[in-house]
């Protein structure tokens, strides 16, 4: 047996700082033989096609068979799970209606190719931006699908915000933990550290002793810095986040599937939690269990992170007004 992935957008810059690293096992584990299908529009096929030799000449143990397509049907077809890397960037002068409409010419054919070729147990992952408004609607035409199967990569954020506290603290990262992204992937999400811990003690108490007014440091530092580290990536090295981008998309998928020992972070659909509208994709601080993600129910919000949660939600809602007004939901 093996698992079937589906990369799109397998052309990319993404695509090729994720497949050798889910060739090799970083995704599935060292017992998991891998099938990948690298899914590309006309324009990408030379890309994919070259990455796909060479995936030949990495000679994975774990890598059964690569094909390289432009028809949905067949990069969908037995796919268990779905990495939707490829999205339509934002051009010149494009306003943000004009990119959910391109964005929703690619997310709902895809959603609905999903639901009519790959396996009954297919999970997807959106990674292309507007990532939570594409999963919702992959999604919504993704027929007979449970909308749970769609998710939205936030873990890119949590990680960074993981590492700026580790940073701020002078600590290893590994030692900070339950640092939940809520919201929407953009800069409205809200970093969210009043659950935290630093070797099991409370991030805030460790905060306070180094940077005095934890508010402010929030306020003015650490939650623009995390919000805004895509844009600061692009002006140091000139490209957006690559790597880290994939390596958010593994840890994303290899928790979803292996499950968690701890919270993490997802867009997931909301069932009304935490008063996020039903059927929204948010992030949330969530477990993997047995294969599904839960969202971590019952914490404790004050007046001060409610009002950073709902300018997310509320643009989130926005966006779904807009793709609704665009016929996409
Ligand atoms: P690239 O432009 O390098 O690659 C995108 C690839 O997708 C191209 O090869 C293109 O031909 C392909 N593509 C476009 N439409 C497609 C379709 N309908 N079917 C299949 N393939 C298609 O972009 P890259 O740097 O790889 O970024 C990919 C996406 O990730 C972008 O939307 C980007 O905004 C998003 N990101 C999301 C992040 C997150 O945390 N959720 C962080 C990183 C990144 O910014």
């Amino acid at each position: 047996m093996a698992t079937t992935i589906t990369i799109t957008g397998a052309g990319g810059q993404i695509g090729y700082a994720l497949l050798f690293r889910i060739a090799a096992g970083d995704m599935l584990g060292p017992d998991e033989k891998v099938r990948l299908r690298l899914l590309e529009i006309p324009q990408g096929m030379g890309a994919a096609e070259g990455a796909a030799l060479e995936l030949q000449d990495g000679a994975f143990d774990l890598l059964e068979d690569v094909e390289v397509t432009d028809d949905p049907a067949v990069g969908f077809a037995g796919a268990n799970l779905a990495l939707l890397v490829g999205a339509r960037p934002r051009g010149p002068g494009m306003e943000r209606a004009d990119l959910l409409a391109a964005n929703a010419g690619i997310f709902g054919p895809q959603g609905a190719a999903i639901a009519a070729h790959a396996a009954e147990d297919v999970r997807a992952v959106v990674v292309g931006n507007p990532a939570n408004t594409n999963a919702l609607i992959a999604a919504s035409a993704a027929d007979g699908v449970p909308a749970e199967r769609f998710t939205a990569l936030t873990r890119l954020d949590e990680n960074r915000a993981r590492a700026q506290l580790a940073i701020a603290l002078d600590a290893p990262v590994r030692s900070i933990r339950r640092v939940p992204i809520w919201g929407n992937h953009s800069a409205t999400q809200f970093p969210d550290i009043s659950h935290a811990t630093i070797d099991g003690r409370p991030v805030a108490d460790a905060l306070r002793e180094r940077v005095g007014d934890v508010r402010t440091w929030l306020e003015e530092s650490f939650i623009p810095r995390v919000a805004k580290r895509g844009a600061e990536i692009i002006d140091v090295r000139g490209s957006s986040s690559v790597a880290s981008a994939a390596n958010a998309t593994i840890e994303h998928v290899r928790d979803w599937v292996r499950g968690t020992d701890d919270w993490t972070s997802a867009g997931v659909v909301s069932h009304g939690e935490y008063g996020v509208p039903e059927g929204i994709v948010s992030s949330f601080p969530v477990r993997a269990v047995d294969g599904a993600w839960q969202i971590v129910e019952g914490l404790e919000l004050d007046e001060w992170s409610r009002v950073r949660l709902d300018a997310s939600v509320a643009e989130l809602v926005e966006e779904r007004e807009a793709v609704r007004a665009l016929g996409a939901l």
